[in-house]
């Protein structure tokens, strides 16, 4: 019956682990997939998770479904942590939200709702480049997908004349999708006064502005500070979408816990939408998995555990600031060709390094280091025992 199917090609992310774990050498480094990694290069588990953990299993809790969309506790307290708890929408009641299978499904669900309520153009505009995957996320969910400029080749950072222009032609209503910090791939997000006039944009043209929340706290540290954008939107009267990840900052990825929600004008409009909500999930996969659902939660309502929470966010984000700071030492000490300064400039998990596609692929086959074709590395997949073996062979790719 298959046999028509034809192969389909490899995922540009996690095919470079597969590359790197058939590499042999002792020296190879992964810097493809965005994890974090501790200064001895290993997955990390959170203090404040094992904690939690612990006392959940002193509560021993039964293994019964949950509602469709999840656990209440869980959608309540990840809702305040992104909208802030004096967030208007969220204590007039007018926030549907719902839990997801982490960002990824958050991004999904929401795709599914705007493609079947979305009263008007149906398109999302992504900026370029974007997280390879939510191209297909959009276009899997009823959207057509197109593009505003994003990032600038030559100055490494935000082509922001060309952001505003491509916003402005775009179509009255359609929908705009904005990372709300540490942009995947490029590390370039915009300044306070750039969002604030990105939002006034948005408002003028009357484009649905949907914020992808992956990383709320790795970029600065501070996830006040992180959630500016969504936070200053809501107060400009945006009625936004939210997708959040707890897959990063809580380090929960295989965990799957992340939320979807929306801003609605009332309670009432708030009760339709999550009606409609359970609705796009029911047969999608009928409930979502309880554990990291159930960590989260009791890391968001303790407020021990809250500010141990915070303390090691603190330090996977300091961690990742103190490799760009050695990174650009090291690159402009070995007389490194070139402008380093967007190494220390750019924010979050990746760094876009300008690397070139025959540069990234000599460093995969002389010195066994790999990253994704378009030169981006995963910062955390740098530490004090690699970052001057990584530098040497960066600059001597660089110098050809
Ligand atoms: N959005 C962006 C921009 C991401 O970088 C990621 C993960 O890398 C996600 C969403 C979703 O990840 P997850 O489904 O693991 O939460
Ligand atoms: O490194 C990145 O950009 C992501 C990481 O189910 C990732 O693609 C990997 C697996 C997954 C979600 C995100």
């Amino acid at each position: 019956v298959w046999s028509t199917v034809p192969a389909g090609p490899p995922d540009p992310i996690l095919g470079v682990t597969e590359a790197f774990k058939a590499d042999k050498d002792p020296r190879k480094i992964n810097l493809g997939v965005g994890a974090y990694r501790d200064e001895n290069g290993k997955p990390y588990v959170l203090n404040a998770v094992k904690k939690a953990e612990e006392t959940l299993a002193k509560q021993n809790p039964d293994k019964e479904y949950l509602p469709i969309t999840g656990l209440p506790e869980f959608t309540a307290s990840a809702a305040k942590l992104a909208y802030g708890a004096d967030s208007v929408p969220l204590k007039e009641g007018r926030v549907a939200v719902t839990q997801s299978i982490s960002g990824t499904g958050a991004l999904r669900i929401g795709g599914a709702f705007l493609g079947r309520f979305y009263p008007h153009v149906k398109t999302i505009y992504l900026p370029v480049p974007s997280w390879g995957n939510h191209t297909p996320i959009f276009r899997d969910s009823g959207l057509e997908v197109k593009g505003y400029r994003y990032f600038d080749k030559k100055t490494v950072g935000l082509d922001f004349e060309g952001l505003k222009e491509d916003l402005r032609a775009a179509p009255e209503k359609a929908i705009v999708l904005l990372h709300a910090c540490a942009h995947n791939p490029t590390g370039v997000d915009p300044t306070p006064e750039q969002w604030k006039e990105i939002s006034d944009i948005i408002k003028e043209k009357q484009l649905f502005p949907f914020f992808d929340m992956a990383y709320q706290g790795f970029a600065s540290g501070n996830t006040t500070r992180d959630a500016f954008a969504v936070r200053y939107f809501v107060e400009q009267g945006h009625q936004v979408a939210v997708s959040q990840s707890f897959a990063k900052n809580m380090g929960l990825y295989g965990e799957r816990v992340g939320a979807f929600s929306l801003v609605t004008s009332s309670p009432e409009e708030r009760a339709r939408v999550d009606s409609q909500l359970k609705i796009v999930i029911r047969p999608m996969y009928s409930n979502p998995p309880l554990h990291g659902a159930r960590i989260a939660s009791t890391i968001l309502r303790d407020e021990q555990l809250y500010g141990l929470w915070e303390s090691e966010v603190k330090h996977m984000a300091d961690r990742i600031i103190q490799m760009r700071d050695r990174l650009y030492d090291n690159l402009v000490s070995q007389n490194t060709p070139g402008e380093w300064n967007h190494i220390k400039k750019q924010i979050g998990m990746f760094s876009f390094t300008g690397l070139t596609q025959p540069q990234t692929k000599a460093l995969a086959e002389k010195a066994h280091i790999y990253m994704t074709a378009d030169g981006r590395i995963s910062m955390a997949g740098l530490n004090g025992k690699n970052i001057d073996y990584f530098s040497e062979s960066v600059s001597k790719a660089v110098k050809g």
